[in-house]
């Protein structure tokens, strides 16, 4: 069933006791690490924060929308128990057939039951929260989605760049290079020309997957996100930009993008997907903001990054299901899957195989780290047999440790596709050089079994499937509910 807004979303999941209600928290601080500590336990209810002090009950921020297993199946209209691995299968699924489904164009729109312009505007009306203890002021953006047309041809992007409230008509904006965003900018400001954009800060958690997730260029966020709804995403004109907006959304902005010589603010640090405060301050992208849209008691959608193994996005990484997709794509064969770790980023992208021949595994490795689901920010390849359960990470890394030579089975790879927004970039590279010429480099791990002897490679010793089973029969009192899920496999 697909969501109409935000708020049928949270209703929902408050009836299958998926939400927290907090009364009080304060937006300095307090409501971010009640959201980080949340993030910590896996599964969590999602917070929503309400009697923020300082401002009208009602004025709402609710956090970690999909740092669940049941909320994330929820968007995905699958049964709350799927496990993350089939959701991930299920999107590769409905990525493949995929059919644009374009917007539908819409008038009446509760985004415009408050319109704001000129000296009317502030910013600080709504309760952006200090979500981590160094960051440099409010984020009014975490789970935003900011929209663009591409300058001279006829799409619209949608995607979540972090924003900063600089003051009461201004918002910082950090897109990093390479992103649809950034292209677009570049483009706008090499003809003098400041761009026109609009932000939501509150929409249905479907269309803020699908803003968060690779697409490829001039696929339109909105066209996917219909697709996997099943229905089309309302929108409406905005008031000083002809962009569409969603109908639904709970807050809008809009404004303009000024070239960067004509004016920059410093941004940052920002607690970052890394686990880091790595970029800034530094002078940044602005948007001037013209109009401000929201709905009778607004609800920010926040969806600030926390230290890995934090599941504060979702607990599906899809970008993983690109490069699954890629290699099916390119043809390597018996892919079994892939999976990644780094707090929804590719810092370690893995794949299952089933090796067929002598190369198989490094060709999966090179083509992995290659997709556009891996390549952004990657570190690790790593390749490994089909028996490894490549979503837990502590599998994995016995594969690594018992599979793997490395003097044999590591390769190096330099100067891929990085961001300032990456830990280990030099001081000097991260501040001083120009955008875009950063970047790091990949390991891939062989953590297979040695094709050319794999058959005599010593066999694993754990219990096998049928002993587990008869002994869970016969000694079903010992392993009742949850440990005997567990010990099935
Ligand atoms: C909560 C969250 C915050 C994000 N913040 C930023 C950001 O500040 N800047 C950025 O470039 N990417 C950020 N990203 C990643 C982009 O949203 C993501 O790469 C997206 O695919 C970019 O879309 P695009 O390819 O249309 O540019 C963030 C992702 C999430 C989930
Ligand atoms: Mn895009």
């Amino acid at each position: 069933m697909p969501f109409k807004d935000l708020r049928e979303f949270i209703d929902t999941c408050d009836r299958i006791g998926e939400v927290k209600h907090i009364s009080g928290a304060h937006w300095d601080l307090e409501i971010g690490a009640i959201t980080e500590l949340l993030a910590e336990i896996p599964n969590s209810p999602a917070p929503l924060f309400d009697d923020i002090p300082g401002y009208p009950k009602g004025h709402r921020v609710f956090a970690n929308p999909l740092a669940s297993n049941k909320r994330t199946a929820l968007i995905l209209d699958q049964h709350p128990e799927t496990p993350p691995f089939e959701m991930l299968k299920y999107w590769i699924k409905r990525t493949r057939e995929i059919k644009p489904v374009p917007p539908r164009w819409v008038d009446d729109a509760p985004v415009k039951e408050h319109v704001l312009t000129g000296d009317q505007i502030n910013l600080f009306d709504f309760p952006s929260p200090k979500w981590h203890e160094n960051d440099p002021g409010r984020y009014l953006g975490t789970g935003d989605t900011v929209i663009m047309r591409a300058p001279g041809e006829d799409w619209i992007n949608l995607a979540t760049y972090r924003m900063e409230v600089h003051d009461e008509k201004t918002l910082g904006l950090w897109i990093s290079p390479g992103k649809h965003g950034y292209l677009f900018l570049q483009k706008y400001h090499e003809r003098g020309e400041a761009a026109p954009v609009a932000v939501s800060v509150g929409h249905d958690p479907l269309l803020f997957v699908c803003c968060a997730t690779f697409f490829p260029y001039a696929m339109s966020e909105y066209d996917f996100a219909g697709h996997l709804r099943g229905a089309p995403i309302e929108v409406t004109r905005g008031v000083i930009t002809d962009l569409p907006i969603p109908a639904t959304a709970e807050i809008v902005i809009e404004g303009e993008i000024p070239p960067r010589n004509e004016e920059m603010r410093m941004e940052g640090p920002f607690g970052e997907f890394t686990g880091y405060y790595a970029v800034g301050p530094h002078p940044q992208l602005i948007i001037r903001v013209k109009s401000v849209m929201f709905r009778s008691k607004p609800i920010i959608l926040g969806a600030p990054p926390f230290k890995f193994p934090s599941h504060w996005f979702t607990t599906v990484p899809f970008n993983a299901g690109e490069t699954w997709d890629a290699l099916n794509k390119v043809g390597v064969p018996d892919v079994q899957g892939v999976w990644q770790f780094g707090s929804w980023f590719p810092f370690i992208t893995v794949v299952s195989i089933r090796q067929r021949y002598a190369g198989h595994a490094k060709q999966a490795g090179l083509v992995a780290m290659g997709s556009k689901g891996s390549a952004y920010c990657g570190r690790y390849v790593i390749v490994v047999d089909e028996d490894v359960d490549i979503t837990s990470l502590e599998d994995v890394m016995w594969a690594v440790a018992t599979r793997c030579e490395p003097e044999r089975d590591m390769d190096l790879i330099r100067e891929c596709w990085s961001s300032p927004i990456d830990p280990i970039i030099s001081p000097h590279m991260r501040f001083e050089m120009a955008h875009g010429q950063q970047n790091t480099s990949r390991v891939i791990i062989n953590a297979c079994k040695p094709y050319a002897w794999k058959d005599k490679f010593p066999r694993t010793n754990i219990a096998s499937k049928e002993l587990r089973t008869k002994i869970l029969d016969k000694y079903s009192d010992i392993f009742a509910g949850a440990e005997a899920e567990k010990v099935k496999a």
